[in-house]
């Protein structure tokens, strides 16, 4: 057994047992309420799940395994010569509940790299499409073509105990992480590079390779990727993408089945797909002023006409945040010590001190501050990652280290087929006509 496998099945299994004796003993504990707006607005703050590898407080944000984005800035390994954390760090924290050592991410970095390979199909599935497809259509088909390869499909259908349920997944895990970025860079090449492929890298890690097969080369785009690739990783698991993982997965549908359909959802504009639109926001605005240098006074109105024509401000808001979001802050970070002299991260820059204000005079925005969304594209940009409709596809790869970690404990620990209740209108107008 891998290492990091062994660690896993030796926590996974106290786990598993602590958890199944708090059910028995203290099964009927309430853990809250449930209130009418939550049932008729997306049940916001319902505790119903247990998601073991990251947790979001509103005011603090994202906490991986405990740690925030600046404490994993320091503690995670790097490689040599560069400042950010490697991906590679966060999932063995993630998995595991312990900061990896130099010699662990190495290890990972190879084993991804021995797991990488991509069937021919699949390939030849991305040839059938029009060119012009949105890559997250591409990139979800390609996950569904990989289905093929499922340890956990193969094995179930041969009868595999419950008892082996973690370990076909975190082999179908491990081995749909490892070809992520291969069929990534893939569709990115086909889509806007006329399909002239870059072959891989082997000497470099998980992130560093996909920059340079995306082909885009230099040390500052790859030193992006990684800490890009890291702060995407995860948002605890109520959010829409990794839910939609959490509940796939609990019919015991595989990990390529559950996580293009997470994908799915994170396709939609008010979730994953909001760091396409807020370029499309910031080149639409340029163009109307006619200037790549507009003062605040000009994207304050600009600000304003948008939301009068019946539109949201892409990448700000959140359903739990109500700070700017650390993954926000830790792009801006990025941005001043390596970028100089770029007119779009300016803009996103002026647009941090426009909108929040705008926004709270509607008197309705929850959370008037920047998403994770609001800053990427200005620096892809700034690398010359400027095709916005490829922006979801990165922010997908990422993902997956979270959902999929997640997804192996979920396994691990035997949680049941999610099943919660719905209820009509006319079941609502009853129970309030009676309370
Ligand atoms: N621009 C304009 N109006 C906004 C707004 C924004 N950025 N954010 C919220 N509002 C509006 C809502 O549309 C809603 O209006 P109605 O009552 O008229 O329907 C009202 O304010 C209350 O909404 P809320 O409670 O503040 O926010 P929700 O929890 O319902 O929604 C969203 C959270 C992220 C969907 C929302 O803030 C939004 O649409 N933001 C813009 C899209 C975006 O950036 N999405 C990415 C979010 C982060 C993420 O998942 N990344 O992947």
């Amino acid at each position: 057994m891998d290492p990091l496998k062994k660690k896993f099945f030796e926590k996974s299994q106290v786990l598993m047992k602590e958890l199944k004796a708090l059910r028995k003993e203290k099964g009927d504990v309430k853990v809250g309420e449930v209130n009418l707006k939550q049932v008729l607005t997306g049940m916001r703050g319902v505790k119903s799940m247990v998601w073991e590898t990251s947790q979001l407080d509103p005011i603090e944000g994202i906490r991986f395994r405990g740690y925030s984005i600046p404490q994993l800035k320091e503690l995670l390994p790097t490689r040599k010569g560069d400042s950010q954390p490697l991906p590679e760090g966060l999932f063995w924290l993630m998995l595991v509940d312990e900061i990896p050592s130099q010699k662990d991410v190495e290890w990972l970095s190879d084993e991804w790299e021995k797991r990488a390979y991509i069937p021919a199909h699949t390939s030849k599935v991305l040839e059938a499409l029009p060119e012009d497809t949105h890559p997250m259509t591409q990139f979800n088909i390609a996950i569904m073509s990989l289905q093929t390869e499922s340890i956990f499909a193969k094995r179930y259908a041969e009868g595999m105990s419950k008892n082996d349920y973690w370990d076909a997944s975190y082999e179908d895990s491990m081995n749909l992480i490892a070809k992520l970025p291969r069929i990534a860079a893939y569709i990115y090449r086909r889509s806007f590079h006329g399909g002239k492929h870059i072959e891989p890298d082997t000497s470099l890690d998980w992130a560093g390779n996909y920059a340079h097969m995306l082909g885009i080369e230099g040390a500052d785009f790859k030193s992006l990727m990684r800490l890009y690739l890291t702060i995407h990783a995860d948002h605890e698991g109520g959010n829409a993408s990794a839910h939609t993982v959490h509940l796939i997965n609990s019919t015991l549908s595989d990990v390529y089945n559950s996580f293009a359909g997470g994908m799915n959802s994170l396709a939609g504009p008010l979730h994953g797909l909001a760091n396409q639109e807020v370029l499309k926001f910031i080149l639409e605005l340029i163009e109307e002023l006619g200037t790549s240098k507009p003062t605040k006074e000009q994207l304050a109105a600009y600000v304003q006409k948008t939301l009068d024509s019946g539109k949201v401000i892409p990448g700000y808001g959140h359903a739990v945040l109500r700070q700017p979001d650390p993954r926000f802050i830790a792009q801006k970070k990025f941005a001043e010590e390596f970028i100089e002299n770029s007119d779009h991260v300016q803009i996103v820059w002026d647009l941090f001190d426009v909108v929040p204000d705008i926004l709270d005079s509607l008197g309705k925005v929850a959370n008037p501050w920047p998403n994770v969304d609001a800053h990427s594209g200005a620096i892809l940009v700034h690398y010359g990652l400027s095709e916005y409709q490829y922006y979801t596809v990165l922010f997908g790869v990422s993902r997956a280290l979270g959902v999929l970690a997640a997804t192996t404990w979920s396994r691990a620990l035997g949680f049941s087929l999610e099943r919660p209740k719905s209820v009509t209108s006319e079941w609502i107008k009853e129970f309030v006509k009676n309370d």
